[in-house]
Formats: C-alpha cells, structure tokens, sequence
C-alpha cells in the first residue's frame, strides 16, 4: 500500500512539474517559423522569425476576427514577421515596435506590431521575388532602438 502512494505522490510531482516548465518554456522560446536574423543590439538580442499562414493560424488560435495592430486583412499577406527582443537578462522585454518595410520595387509598407507569446508580431506581404529591407523601430522604456534586415523572396 505504502509503496502505491509513493508512486501515485511521485506520478503527482511530474506532472505538476511538467505543467510549470512547460509553458514557461514555450513562452519564452520562439520555435516558430523560419529564423531570419539574429544578433545582439544594444545589450539586447533580437531574433526575427517568418511564420507561414500555417503557423500564424496556429499561434494566434482564438484571435480571429479581432482588429489590433499588425493584423492584416489584405488577401496579399503572405506571412507574420516576428521579432524576439531579450534583455541582458535573457527574459522578453515590453515596448512599442513597428516594421517599415522596403519591398523589391522601392514601395513602403509601414505596420506596428502586436505582442505575442514572448515576441512581436506583424503580417507582411512578401509576394514579389526579391530583397526586402526590414527597418525595425522599437521604444522599449522610453529608450529608441533602430535596426535594420534583409530579407530575400526567391
Ligand atoms: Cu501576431
């Protein structure tokens, strides 16, 4: 009997374990999409990541329908840029970010982003085939960041 509680209290403490770990780490680290840049900026690093519509529909599961920042409703987007931005204490900072995004033919394309999961997301249209220049302006305690990436469609 004794030993069937200690089994059943061991069983207890993986679980509740698991169900901590768990979600922390999936919040904090970004396995989604395609990494595309990363680098350390300021004491900072930044990783930005491309999701396909795939899996822009599975991260934002329960946001359909709702108007915010980033969120697109043009039948063009093509994916959901995100950027990863951590502190020198590796945990996710908060802030105000926007992509202005150069296409191929020089045209602008100007979105502020929505936080999500750790990250900061937008949905970009990169349809045509060539290089994209991603200027990325962060306000993050007040404090500016600007940062720029390539990106190329073949
Ligand atoms: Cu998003």
């Amino acid at each position: 009997m004794n030993t069937i509680f200690k089994k059943i209290n061991l069983m207890a403490a993986l679980i509740l374990l698991t169900a901590l770990i768990h979600p922390a780490i999936a919040q904090d680290q970004p396995d989604k999409g395609l990494m595309i840049a990363e680098k350390t900026l300021e004491g900072y690093t930044l990783q930005y990541r491309l999701l396909n519509l795939e899996e822009r529909k599975e991260l934002m599961k329960g946001m359909e329908g709702m108007k915010m920042h980033g969120m697109s409703d043009s039948p063009d987007v093509t994916h959901h840029l995100v950027v990863y931005i951590k502190g020198a204490d590796g945990k996710p900072v908060t802030g105000k970010i926007g992509f202005n995004i150069t296409n191929p033919d020089g045209t602008a394309f100007k979105t502020l982003t929505m936080g999500m999961q750790g990250g900061y997301g937008a949905d970009v249209l990169f349809k045509a085939k060539g290089i994209y220049k991603i200027r990325m302006k962060a306000v993050i305690a007040s404090k500016t960041m600007d940062d720029e990436i390539v990106y190329e469609v073949k």
